[in-house]
């Protein structure tokens, strides 16, 4: 089966990082896609491309592709990878001119992929080509994801200088510190040769930032079976490598990134910062409403207005944000509507709590009445937001 007809280059999708279930330009599906992201890699590219297709040709005939998705490079690599697509019928070539960055690159490239299996290689030949078939292997033994270790048996660096071994590991352990649960699912969060069944990630907003595309994959993705094969990561013959300060800096960022946004901690961070817009929402109410210099209304239903007005406010931005993940699996009308109920009513039970709380922290204890409120509203955010998590919204997640 040929797959490109002619040598013109794919589309780059665009709009958010999400991965269909299914490849979405009604093609028939393959057994596996490989990215080959790329950036001045004009001098590697025939050799990968060559020998990807001798491997996998026995192994996956007609049932593979190959993408190269390049970010315009200076180089021309794009054109030299469109160059060699009649010779080579599963190559598919994309052209990157508005966006750049690695992870960028394998994530537009999965999403115009029509595999069934997802995987990315280097282009400069440090990952050698050969283990991709030990790393089909571990799929086809049911593995949903098969990753290339530098850290278990059979794998190592070549010649990294001491200072790159150290820098490498203490990014692993600065991993394991912020992110245990992800992190640590495998011997080398640093890989970036690894293949992954479409299923594990589909319909998962990914948002990477910077090299680590692996370690997005398995924040964000489902991916219980996750098998390693050793291997020597080799050194670069040609081209020049694009890792510099800002790699390790973006590395930081999106750790602390998906530590905010996994987990109770990122939820309950997000669910804080809605109830500050509450607070600006039932002031500004307040205001409107009960001012004399505005409407002048009495102010016990001027605050009860402004109230539900800011519980309002808050229910919608949590269930599109703090909450979002699990109210997109549920989108019926209907259940927002019970979700809005439960979390009106919660939100009620809060308010007295937090009288009460006031009320003892004031009256018993006789510590200052702004401190006391503060106190009550911290520890009434955590009450409401653990009922909301557990009922409001947890329904929706127990149906999945
Ligand atoms: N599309 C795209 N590819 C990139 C970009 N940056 C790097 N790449 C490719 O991603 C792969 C890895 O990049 P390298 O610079 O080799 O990084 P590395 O292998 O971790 O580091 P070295 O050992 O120093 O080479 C190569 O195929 C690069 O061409 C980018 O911004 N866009
Ligand atoms: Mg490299």
């Amino acid at each position: 089966m040929s797959l490109s007809q002619s040598n013109s280059l794919l589309p780059v999708p665009s709009g958010s990082l999400q991965i269909a279930d299914l490849p979405t330009n009604g093609e028939p599906p393959l057994r596996f896609s490989l990215i080959i992201p790329t950036y001045k890699e004009a001098k590697n590219i025939p050799k990968i491309v060559e020998q990807l297709t001798q491997l996998l040709d026995p192994e996956l005939p007609g049932d593979y592709e190959l993408i190269v998705v390049d970010d315009n490079s200076p180089d021309g690599t794009w054109e030299v990878a469109q160059e060699l697509m009649p010779n080579y019928p599963q190559l598919r070539v994309m052209r990157r001119v508005e966006e750049r960055g690695l992870s960028t690159a394998v994530i537009r490239g999965w999403q115009a992929a029509r595999g069934e299996v997802l995987g990315v290689i280097d282009a400069d030949l440090q990952h050698p080509p050969e283990l991709l078939l030990k790393l089909w292997g571990e799929i086809k033994r049911g593995g949903d994801m098969a990753v290339a270790s530098r850290h278990v048996e059979g794998g190592g660096v070549s010649d990294w200088s001491i200072v790159r071994r150290f820098l490498s590991r203490g990014a692993q352990t600065v991993g394991l510190i912020l992110l245990p649960g992800v992190v640590g699912r495998v011997s080398d969060p640093m890989s970036g040769y690894f293949m992954v069944r479409r299923k594990c990630i589909a319909d998962r907003t990914l948002s990477p930032l910077g090299y680590k595309i692996l370690i997005e994959v398995l924040a964000r993705g489902r991916v219980p079976w996750i098998g390693e094969v050793g291997y020597v990561f080799q050194e670069r013959q040609e081209g020049e490598s694009k890792v510099t300060a800002k790699q390790y800096v973006d590395y930081l960022r999106h750790l602390i990134r998906l530590r905010l946004s996994l987990g109770p901690i990122g939820r309950l961070v997000r669910f804080g910062t809605v109830g500050l817009t509450g607070v600006v929402v039932d002031m500004g109410m307040l205001f409107l409403l009960s001012d004399p210099t505005t409407l002048g209304l009495p102010l016990t239903r001027s605050k009860i207005i402004a109230s539900e007005l800011a519980i309002i406010n808050n229910f919608l931005w949590n269930d599109v944000w703090t909450f979002g993940d699990i109210a997109r699996r549920q989108p019926g009308m209907r259940q927002r509507l019970e979700r809005l109920l439960k979390f009106n009513l919660i939100c009620l039970g809060g308010l007295i709590l937090n009288v009460l709380i006031l009320n003892l922290l004031f009256n018993v204890f006789g510590i200052n009445r702004y401190v006391a409120n503060l106190i009550a509203i911290a520890v009434v955010t955590v009450w409401n937001f653990w009922l909301n998590l557990k009922l409001s919204w947890r329904v929706t997640d127990v149906k999945r």
